[in-house]
C-alpha cells in the first residue's frame, strides 16, 4: 500500500525513490499547542537513508523530535537526523519519534488533511498528506 504518498506531487525537488510513508496522521490539541505528526517511514532500497528535516505550510515550524523517559521524567529531544536502515523502517508514534508542529495554522482541522514534506540527506524529498485527528487520536 502506498497510502499517503502523493506520487508526482513534489515540485522542483527530486522524489526520494523507494522511501514510503504509511499511516500518517497529526494529533491536534488546540491552536496554542504544538501538534504532533506520526507515521511509519519504510526504506525499500539497499541503501540506508537519512531523514534530515520536515516542513508543512500548516506549521510555523516542523521539527524532528524524540520523546524519552529518563529517571521517570518525560522529555523531548530535537533530532538533527534519523537513519532509516536499508530494507528497514522507522516508526513515529506517541512516546517515541514524532514530528512537532509548532504554531499550527488555521488549516489544522480534525477531519481535514495537511501536506508534509520530508527531506533527506541526499537532497530528495517525499510529500505525504497527513489526516488531522483530535487529542484522542480519533
Ligand atoms: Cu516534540
Amino acid at each position: 500500500m502506498l497510502a499517503g504518498v502523493l506520487a508526482g506531487a513534489v515540485p522542483a525537488q527530486a522524489q526520494e525513490e523507494g522511501v514510503l510513508v504509511s499511516g500518517p496522521w497529526m494529533r491536534f490539541i488546540m491552536p496554542s499547542r504544538p501538534a504532533a505528526g506520526y507515521f511509519t517511514l519504510s526504506n525499500h532500497t539497499a541503501q540506508p537513508r537519512t531523514l534530515v528535516g520536515a516542513d508543512s505550510p500548516a506549521c510555523g515550524r516542523l521539527m524532528l523530535h524524540r520523546s524519552l523517559t529518563s529517571n521517570g521524567v518525560d522529555r523531548m529531544t530535537m533530532m538533527q537526523d534519523i537513519d532509516v536502515p536499508a530494507h528497514g523502517k522507522v516508526v513515529f508514534s506517541p512516546g517515541g519519534y514524532h514530528l512537532m508542529c509548532v504554531s499550527p495554522s488555521a488549516a489544522m482541522i480534525p477531519g481535514h488533511s495537511v501536506p508534509v514534506t520530508l527531506h533527506f540527506k541526499d537532497g530528495g524529498a517525499v510529500m505525504a498528506s497527513f489526516p488531522v485527528r483530535g487529542v484522542t487520536g480519533k
